[in-house]
């Protein structure tokens, strides 16, 4: 009895010291974080082995302290031992494999994000929820079909993918996505905006949205993904937060409908008051984010001023927040500098729309 304490104090001792590793590595990186894991665990399954396996070799073990192991025969269990060394070994080759691929997926059906897909087997359709290797197969296990199911890093790419939420079909991403949602209030000019930027068109059935890869400064690709939020759902903070994507969009477009601003409300049709969209907006990104009060977004926003063309006779300026201060929307113009870090102004149109995505690109 004593000693089965002893066992599982060292055992907890170890597991404390890889918890303690891991915190200390976090801020590194990832990778060294998981390597550690895996490292702490063979140091685990070692000591394990140190500490119990001379008992029972000695005949001692098996006759009075372990009962339940005893119908597992020695041999049996030394294979799975070393099984389980190998597995841990192997997922170490899988997160160096997978250190410059995309280990995440953003479902284009319902918005989750994930980096664990359902696994499907190409044989008889059965669906795994994780594969990884383990003593139970250090490179492959078997399916009841028959099929042997890679479970490596390498092999599991080559296997269909499906959303761990809505089931959809993904192919496994090749280069990273990000979501930027054009928000702004009823009729302000969002989907024009959206139009008339170079982006294709993607209808999934529950949601449509608009794509584009875009080079970044490094040369490197990325999947950017336009969403548009209905002016409808600036009623309420609450109607904001069905729209999942805002837990981890890359950035903002604003679009600012010129006749909404102070100045040139006599020409508007619509009744909201700017400054309560972006309220709206705000204390929706806060709950989501959960932002402590007073501190400020940090995803790259875009306020971008809509049907400027139309208006000749009001003094409206484009590419500066000048324009909307000299126009009575300094609250508004306030706000954005105390709730957000990232902000630039601009003004719709063929060209600066396309500048527009690519300036929250280089900021995600
Ligand atoms: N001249 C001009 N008209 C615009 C511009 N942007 C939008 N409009 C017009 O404004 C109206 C509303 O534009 P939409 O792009 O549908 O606005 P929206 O924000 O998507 O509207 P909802 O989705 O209904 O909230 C349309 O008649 C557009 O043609 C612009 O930059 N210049
Ligand atoms: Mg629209
Ligand atoms: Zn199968
Ligand atoms: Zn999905």
């Amino acid at each position: 009895m004593l000693l089965i304490i002893k066992e599982f104090l060292i055992v907890l001792l170890l597991f404390a010291l890889v918890k303690v590793a891991m915190v200390i590595f976090r801020p590194v990186h990832e990778i060294i974080s998981s390597i550690t894991l895996s490292i702490g665990k063979g140091v685990i399954y070692a000591a394990t082995a140190v500490i119990v396996l001379p008992k029972k070799i000695s005949g001692k073990a098996s006759v009075n302290v372990s009962e339940s192991n005893d119908d597992i025969p020695f041999s049996e269990r030394i294979n799975k031992f070393f099984k389980s060394i190998a597995a841990e070994a192997v997922k170490l080759i899988g997160i160096v494999y997978m250190h410059n691929k995309v280990s995440y997926s953003i479902c284009p059906n319902c918005f989750t994000k994930y980096s664990e897909p359902r696994y499907v087997c190409p044989k008889c359709g059965t669906v795994y929820h994780s594969l990884e290797p383990s003593n139970n197969g250090v490179f492959s296990i078997e399916c009841s079909c028959g099929y042997k199911i890679p479970v490596t890093a390498y092999g599991k790419r080559k296997l269909k993918t499906l959303c761990p939420t809505c089931g959809n079909e993904n192919p496994i991403p090749e280069i990273e996505s990000f979501v930027i949602a054009v928000i702004g209030g009823r009729g302000s000019g969002k989907s024009t905006f959206i139009e008339n930027s170079e982006l294709s068109k993607i209808s999934t059935g529950k949601e449509v949205f608009y794509e584009t890869i875009i080079e970044d400064e490094t040369g490197k690709e990325k999947h950017i993904m336009v969403v548009e939020t209905e002016g409808k759902d600036f009623i309420s903070s609450e109607n904001l937060k069905q729209h999942k994507y805002y837990e981890y969009n890359s950035g903002f477009i604003f679009i600012i409908d010129a006749f909404s601003v102070g100045s040139a409300k006599n020409f508007n049709n619509e009744t909201y008051i700017l400054s309560d969209v972006l309220d709206t907006t705000i204390l929706n990104l806060q709950k989501n984010y959960n932002l402590k009060p007073g501190e400020r977004i940090q995803k790259p926003t875009a306020f971008v001023l809509a049907k400027s063309d139309m208006l000749d006779n009001v003094n409206i300026k484009k590419e500066s927040p000048k324009f909307l201060i000299e126009n009575g929307e300094e609250v508004f113009v306030n706000k954005i500098h105390n709730n957000f870090t990232t902000y630039k102004f601009f003004k719709t149109g063929l060209k600066e729309n396309q500048e527009i995505i690519n300036w929250i690109t280089r900021n995600m």
